[in-house]
């Protein structure tokens, strides 16, 4: 004879204003198509992903993921979920950091498509279920450093790029990689505002793109990403500042002519095309020199000396050999 569970009990203990139930059942199938990669088998519940946010390392699938992170600095600590999912930029909702947090709830993930077009042998036009399967996902913790002084470090769900790339087959003329985000009027309130050109658009150099590190992210901490981080796809280009990684994609186009960025387009002098982190070239209107790693410093102190390449020199040192990083900002 069945015993009755309070499983349903359960359930009703987790803030709704956290993950309220009916979208925990759709993240929770998400998650599901995840197949391969450690994502699948994390952690499935808000408790879990909390307790994997505090406590940085104890968690297994992070503490190897972090003995893998590339330009490992010892002092390296995974954010706090809560504040990876509550200080964001996503203009789409709004200029305020705590904006998207807000706001973000009404972008709506489903159905999503994205299309592959321009220089390419197969154009597509993908379902997100059928890019979310297209290759095993990986968890990476990356650090990411925004343009304006601040970094996390972030373990996100996803594959390398390049796994796209390589099926789409790219025609020999195509030098350049062009993402566009969603610009929905009528789900993200600020998408009409003058604040930036909609579509937020920006682009990478093809082999930018192919590096390994290059992610095409779905989820963060086990989980698929919240709105506010860029649901239900985005880019993580770990080592370039934080307004390269475009979220929320709906289209990627192969290009011969280095791509217009939204960011180039509303301050060309302050947001160059490559926006490589680098503490040698200072922003026109302050330093890059150093910077503040949300959760640790205080709240304006920037106590962090930033690295060239956002530590990732190793990996992409080689992309830009012999050019002028002063002049290509
Ligand atoms: N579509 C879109 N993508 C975007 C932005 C945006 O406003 N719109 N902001 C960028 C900036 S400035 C940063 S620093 C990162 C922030 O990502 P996070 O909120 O996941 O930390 O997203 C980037 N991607
Ligand atoms: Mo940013």
């Amino acid at each position: 004879m069945l015993i009755k569970t309070h499983r349903d009990g359960f359930m009703d203990r987790i803030p709704s204003e956290i993950t309220p139930r009916a979208v925990y059942r759709d993240r929770r199938d998400l998650m599901r198509l995840m197949a391969g990669g450690v994502a699948g088998a994390a952690l499935a519940s808000w408790a879990g992903r909390q307790a994997q946010a505090q406590m940085p390392g104890k968690h297994a699938a992070i503490a190897a993921a972090r003995s893998a992170l590339p330009g490992a600095v010892a002092a390296d600590k995974v954010t706090d979920f809560k504040d990876a999912s509550s200080y964001n930029n996503y203009y789409e909702f709004g200029t305020d950091k705590a904006d998207p947090a807000k706001n973000a709830h009404t972008l709506k993930t489903t159905p999503w498509t994205v299309e592959i077009e321009g220089l390419v042998k197969k154009p597509a036009k993908y379902t997100l279920d059928d890019l979310v399967k297209l290759s095993a996902q990986e968890e990476r913790i990356y650090r990411l450093r925004c343009v304006e002084g601040w970094s996390m470090v972030i373990p996100w769900v996803g594959y390398s790029l390049g796994k796209l790339v390589e099926k789409v087959e790219p025609q020999s003329s195509a030098k350049y990689v062009e993402f566009i985000s969603l610009a929905d009027p009528k789900t993200m309130p600020f998408v009409g505002s003058r604040v930036l050109d909609w579509p937020y658009a920006e682009g990478l150099r093809i082999d930018e793109a192919m590096n390994p590190l290059t992610l095409l992210a779905f989820g963060m901490y086990g989980e698929v990403l919240p709105n506010q981080n860029g649901a239900p796809v985005r880019l993580v280009v770990p080592w370039k500042y934080g307004f390269k990684s475009a979220k929320s994609l709906v289209k990627i186009r192969f290009t011969d002519k280095e791509p217009r960025t939204a960011w180039s387009k509303a301050a060309a002098s302050e947001y160059g095309f490559y926006s490589n982190v680098n503490p040698d070239v200072d922003h026109p209107r302050w330093s890059q020199a150093t910077e503040r790693r949300i959760g640790e410093d205080g709240l304006f102190s920037r106590k962090r000396k930033t690295l060239i390449f956002n530590g990732y020199e190793p990996q992409v040192g080689q992309l830009y050999a012999g050019m002028d990083l002063k002049k290509n900002f």
